[in-house]
């Protein structure tokens, strides 16, 4: 297929950004970040360059203050260290030619009192201890429970909200073109938007409109910082990983999809599948329809998808880009293979999470001399 007809490759106008391409690199959690501090680094600077061939890369999930912290080694944007090793590497993917987003975190309930500051107890919605939820604590820690969380008194919720903002002005500090709000797998924001981890009976409980207060408060929080058309935000509707489930997915999306249409957001990225679990088999097409009718803005589609499904699904109008997650990892190059219509190199889950550059920064990129 010639460049010209791919269109994978026709640029796209994300917010302010014009995107060379509808590939997009998914936010990756790598634990590489260096320590004390969780401050980013040289290895990762290589990391980002390599892959800045994206239309857009989402920089891995990164906590917006200590408390937000639930597994080792993944960075941060609160501290003048973290702002300035993210500097380096806005600064190397804008010199190779590329876009970066900062994914901003907040765990919530999935941490351990010893990932804390002054091993305090992790936050939540509601104090319910998810099911099966673990993590790492030290590289030697091996996966452990995570500990039980403690609810947020309605008065502490303004300075979580306030977390987030000044987690944005870090951001836009260190050099990045805009910020995506994780708001999905399980970790705080979709604690509040879910009915089972959302048991509160107070104005951020019960009813969808209560449930979606806390995560339109950071979303606006965060608009305020960056402005709507550099702000973009992660959603799971049927992702399960930590034992999260809502009883009207459709409801629940379609009324935030709305209130995020009217806040101008500029995209929504849905992992519609996930290798971390799946409340449902396959794509929830009913979720999707019920975002795409909502918001009328771009739609970045997540989840196994191959080159091909990217490209008839954009085709068809289901999404407007797709991001790829595992692909990125092993593929510094996954743009160019995909014009090319080249193999690809195979992931090693062993070096997802931690470690050195081994799984990390060296994955081949196809030779400079291959045919196109
Ligand atoms: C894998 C391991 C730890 C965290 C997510 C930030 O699922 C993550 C994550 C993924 O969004």
């Amino acid at each position: 297929m010639s460049e010209q007809n791919d269109i994978l490759f026709r640029s796209f106008k994300l917010g302010d950004l014009t995107l060379p391409n509808r590939i997009v690199m998914a936010p990756l959690t790598r634990s590489r970040s260096s320590q004390p501090g969780d401050v980013p680094n040289e290895l990762n600077v290589e990391y980002y360059r390599q892959r800045a061939g994206a239309g857009l890369i989402i920089a891995e999930a990164t906590q917006v203050s200590p408390q937000g912290k639930g597994y080792a080694f993944t960075p941060g944007i609160h501290s003048n260290a973290q702002v300035e090793g993210w500097r380096q590497i806005t600064t190397a993917v804008h010199e190779a030619g590329g876009r970066i987003h900062l994914q901003l975190w907040h765990v919530g309930r999935i941490s351990h009192s010893q990932l804390q500051p002054n091993g305090e107890t992790p936050v939540a919605p509601s104090a319910i201890k998810p099911k099966g939820a673990q993590t790492f604590i030290t590289a030697e820690s091996g996966m452990i429970d995570i500990s039980e969380p403690r609810a947020l008194a309605t008065d502490e919720i303004p300075a979580v909200v306030e977390q987030f903002r000044i987690g944005a002005e870090n951001a836009k500090r260190a050099g990045f073109d805009g910020v995506e709000i994780h708001a999905a797998n399980g970790y705080l924001i979709d604690q509040f938007l879910r009915s089972d981890s959302n048991q509160r009976t107070d104005e951020y409980g019960g009813s969808v409109e209560n449930r979606l207060r806390f995560p339109m408060m950071v979303v606006d929080a965060v608009i305020g910082v960056w402005g709507a058309e550099r702000t973009g935000i992660r959603v799971s509707p049927t992702g399960s990983f930590n034992d999260m489930r809502d009883a009207d997915p459709v409801g629940t999306y379609g009324a935030f999809a709305k209130r995020l249409n009217e806040a101008g957001i500029a995209y929504i990225e849905v992992v519609e599948d996930s290798f971390q679990g799946n409340l449902e088999k396959g794509r929830p097409q009913q979720v999707i329809d019920a975002i795409r009718a909502n918001f009328k803005g771009p739609y970045i589609g997540n989840g196994h998808y191959t080159a091909d499904e990217a490209r008839q699904r954009i085709e068809a109008g289901l999404c407007d880009l797709a991001s790829f997650g595992r692909p990125f990892i092993s593929n510094p190059d996954l743009p160019e293979r995909f014009r090319r219509g080249a193999p690809l190199n195979e992931w090693d889950s062993n070096s997802f999470y931690g470690g050195d550059e081994r799984g990390y920064t060296d994955y081949p990129a196809l030779g400079s001399t291959s045919q196109s």
